[in-house]
């Protein structure tokens, strides 16, 4: 088989390169390790940024989002027993992110392109990735016992943290900075109206909150927690507890729970991969950079990351000009950089850490105080909370 772009990965980095790409006439081929119904059951993330939508809009897959998203305007710094409430679009000079789960974005872009025809090899052993380095590079993979061969001109690496992309990079060509923390976020779903109509980030000396959500009936909630907890150990009482026992009163009184039919643990890593692209492969979103939740900027990236290649890809094929795909990774790491700042940042002000004491719990809430009463502090973490521009 032969494609132009061969993309490895149906998250939503490969769904949406390829649906742009396939929109503007350039021939692609998905490969995901798993299947369809394994990817939709991934619960990740939930606030896009204007810059995202406005590429969902592009790849024509937004519909659903326009319906069912949910416009916010602010979100709420809790800490010291106390909110206050960024204005998003007032410190932005209009500015909004929209509600929208990753779960229905992967979705809606599986639909598109099912609706387009575009090839989707699902459940694909094996993907080896070969020749990158020179002009005739091809991917191929194991279905069903048999190993199967796609020509192509480009691979995109879209396949993840733990892809095989990255890893076929020989060690010397790549750089990768990383920082483990040593905490993570157990977070719980449940059909129950959110406690407050915006995101809360409470900043507590028992551990990090986030009250969000996934729409006016469904609430996303997490809890930091440290590396050697258990789901198991969570019932859903103990959650609701821990939870009400990190927000301030008004919040943790108002609090509406209901059985969790999703509850999991995933570790924080900020970690970037330098360059982003090796001869014909581009790496693209968690494949070659991770960030924490925090900042809500993993999905994001990844969007823009892709913004960047395919205007890059668009004009390799429509004007014969490398000069996009060439400045594909450092166009994307001078974004990526800023964003793994910020969420770095906003990890680091909000979390316990082993060795935080009275002394950096009292600095941590002098900084959220001094941010949600500063104007010049609240215009800078709206200003990257919206999303810096593409
Ligand atoms: P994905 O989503 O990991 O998709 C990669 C795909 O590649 C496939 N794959 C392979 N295919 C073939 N061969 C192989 N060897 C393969 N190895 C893997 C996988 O099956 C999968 O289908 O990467 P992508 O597309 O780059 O998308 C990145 C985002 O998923 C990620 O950045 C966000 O989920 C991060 N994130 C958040 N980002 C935000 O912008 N806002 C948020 O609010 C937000 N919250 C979150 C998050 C991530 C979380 N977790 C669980 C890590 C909250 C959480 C809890
Ligand atoms: C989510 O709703 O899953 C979510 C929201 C904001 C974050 C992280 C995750 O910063």
């Amino acid at each position: 088989m032969r494609t132009q772009i061969a993309i490895i990965g149906s998250g939503p980095s490969g769904l949406l390169l390829g649906q742009l790409l396939t929109v503007a006439g350039i021939d692609n081929v998905i490969l995901d390790r798993v299947g369809k119904d394994y990817i939709l059951g991934r619960v990740r993330a939930g606030v896009l940024e204007e810059g995202t939508v406005g590429l969902l809009d592009e790849a024509k897959s937004a519909r659903r989002l326009h319906a069912e998203g949910l416009p916010h305007d602010g979100f709420s710094l809790a800490f010291d027993g106390r909110d206050h409430r960024i204005d998003l679009h007032g410190l932005t000079g209009g500015k909004r992110v929209t509600v929208y789960g990753q779960t229905e974005v992967t979705r809606d872009l599986m639909v598109e392109r099912e609706a387009s025809g575009t090839l989707t090899i699902y459940d694909a052993v094996n993907v080896t990735l070969h020749d990158f380095g020179g002009n005739a590079p091809y991917v191929t993979y194991e279905k069903h016992g048999v190993t199967h061969r796609i020509d192509c001109d480009f691979i995109a690496g879209c396949d993840g943290f733990h892809g095989a992309s990255r890893k076929a990079v020989p060690e010397k060509a790549i750089g990768t900075f990383e920082k483990v923390y040593p905490f993570g976020w157990l977070g719980l779903l449940a059909d129950v109206a959110p406690v407050n109509h915006e995101l809360i980030y409470a900043n507590h000396p028992r551990g990090f909150a986030l009250c969000s959500m996934r729409s006016a009936t469904r609430s996303r909630y997490y809890i930091q927690c440290s590396l050697d907890e258990k789901v198991e150990d969570w019932s859903d009482d103990r959650f609701w507890d821990e939870l009400r026992r990190r927000l301030p009163a008004h919040h943790a009184q108002a609090l509406k729970t209901a059985p969790s039919f999703e509850k999991s643990i995933a570790p924080l890593r900020s970690f970037v991969a330098e360059p982003m692209r090796l001869g014909r492969l581009f790496l693209v979103g968690d494949a070659a950079h991770i960030v924490p939740p925090t900042g809500a900027k993993g999905l994001n990236l990844a969007a823009s990351d892709v913004h960047y290649l395919f205007e890059g890809l668009r004009e390799f094929y429509g004007e014969r000009s490398g000069a996009g795909i060439d400045a594909y990774s450092q166009k994307a790491l001078a974004r990526v950089w800023k964003a793994v700042r910020f969420s770095w940042w906003m990890t680091t002000m909000m979390h316990r850490f082993p060795d935080t004491g009275d002394f950096d719990q009292k600095i941590q809430e002098a900084e959220l105080d001094y941010l949600t009463h500063s104007r010049a502090a609240s215009t800078a973490l709206a200003e990257n909370y919206v999303g810096l521009p593409f």
